[in-house]
């Protein structure tokens, strides 16, 4: 394997010290991008992307053109797992995703398959050791999936949701059902995070969009149970180095405090949390990851360097920290600005690690 030359981004996820913050975005290789746009256009729809390893590697190497991040970011999504269990994926332009079928009962969720992974996501690990060749070293390769319970909510619903209801009502009219939901999409989704592991990502992120949603009993069984049960069956050693997990709820808030007791590296926090304060929350045990508010970008330029100054200082001085947005960046978003942000992190980040 060629040696990584740049492992600033595994090295705060460890907690150990850096010269400077390193910096990667949520949603990096997208939208905004106008390269993203056209290779998305000669793929003919973003599933025809994501399945053919050649372009997904081109997408994912598009921002590393751009910026100087410290990552690279799988091109995916977390819908790949309920498609490769014969839901039927496919996303109208403009309208976010949809499936053909969806969970409605309990003969569904008993009847619903697990997958072979290696086998029906063969084109995911394809496109990992692509990446992983392309990027030659230069910068790690995160892989990704959603959370069971976030994956689940779009399963039930048939698409995107403002409300969950349908998926809250399975939870709490047939919770035996919803266990073996999450266990069946627990289960899938530590082999497909093990396959990307043994084919080159060198770091994990579980994006649990959806748990803060979910009442506090709710979160622990449906949502924080099944993130423990992937991180307990993740390799955690590759090449004798270890593969850091990041876990992501968005909008978590107090809840950082038990989700540092799954034995994560790292969590992901959200710009509704104050970096001090999560960095309290978890007493030093995890790395944090975030927190820009991705509207930000859309204010001028002194307002973005005043952000991410803020955002450092947030934190305060130390490892264990990695600059991120606090979700995605959002489609609309003029690419100088994103510039700016790393360009500022860049000049300032290195007198916290003084
Ligand atoms: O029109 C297009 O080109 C599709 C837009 C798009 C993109 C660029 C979708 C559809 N997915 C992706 C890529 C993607 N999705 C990545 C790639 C790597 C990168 O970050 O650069 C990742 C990590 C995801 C993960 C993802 N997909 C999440 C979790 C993270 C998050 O943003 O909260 C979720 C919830 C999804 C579902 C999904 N897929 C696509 C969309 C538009 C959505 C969200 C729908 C909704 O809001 O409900």
């Amino acid at each position: 394997m060629t040696e990584l030359k740049n492992d600033l981004f595994l090295r705060a996820l460890l907690r150990e010290p850096v010269e400077r913050t390193p910096i990667w975005m949520m949603r990096q290789a997208g939208r905004y991008l106008p390269e993203y746009r056209a290779t998305r256009a000669e793929a003919g729809d973003f599933m025809s992307l994501c399945s053919n390893p050649e372009l997904a590697c081109e997408v994912t190497l598009q921002p590393l053109r751009r910026y100087q991040f410290d990552a690279a970011i799988l091109f995916s999504d977390i819908l790949t797992i309920p498609d490769a269990m014969g839901m039927g994926l496919y996303f109208s332009t403009g309208e976010g995703p949809k499936f053909k079928r969806t969970i409605d009962s309990a003969a569904d969720v008993k009847n619903l398959p697990i997958p072979d992974v290696a086998d029906s996501l063969d084109y995911v690990m394809a496109a990992v050791s692509k990446i992983r060749t392309a990027l030659d070293g230069s910068v790690p390769l995160i892989g990704f999936a959603g959370s069971p319970w976030t994956v689940a909510t779009y399963m039930i619903e048939g698409g995107s949701s403002k409300t969950y209801s349908k998926a809250k009502a399975l939870l709490y009219s047939d919770p035996e059902s919803a266990d073996l939901l999450m266990e069946k999409l627990a289960q899938t989704t530590t082999d497909y995070l093990n396959a990307q592991i043994r084919a080159g990502a060198q770091a994990i992120m579980v994006f649990d969009t959806w748990g803060s949603v979910l009442e506090p009993e709710a979160y622990r069984r449906f949502s924080l149970a099944s993130m423990q049960q992937i991180v307990d069956g993740l390799i955690r050693e590759q090449d004798g180095r270890r593969v850091p997990v990041v876990l992501f709820t968005k909008g978590a808030g107090t809840r950082l405090r038990a989700m540092v007791d799954t034995g994560c590296d790292g969590l992901g926090v959200d710009w509704t949390t104050d970096l001090a304060e999560a960095r309290e929350l978890t007493g030093g045990k995890v790395a944090l990851q975030g927190n820009l508010d991705p509207s930000l970008l859309y204010a001028s330029d002194e307002a973005i360097r005043d952000g991410v100054i803020r955002v450092l200082e947030s934190y305060g001085k130390g490892p264990g920290h990695v600059f991120n947005l606090g979700h995605g960046i959002h489609p609309e978003i003029d690419p100088a600005k994103v510039g700016v942000m790393v360009d500022t992190l860049r000049e300032h980040s290195p007198r916290f690690h003084s």
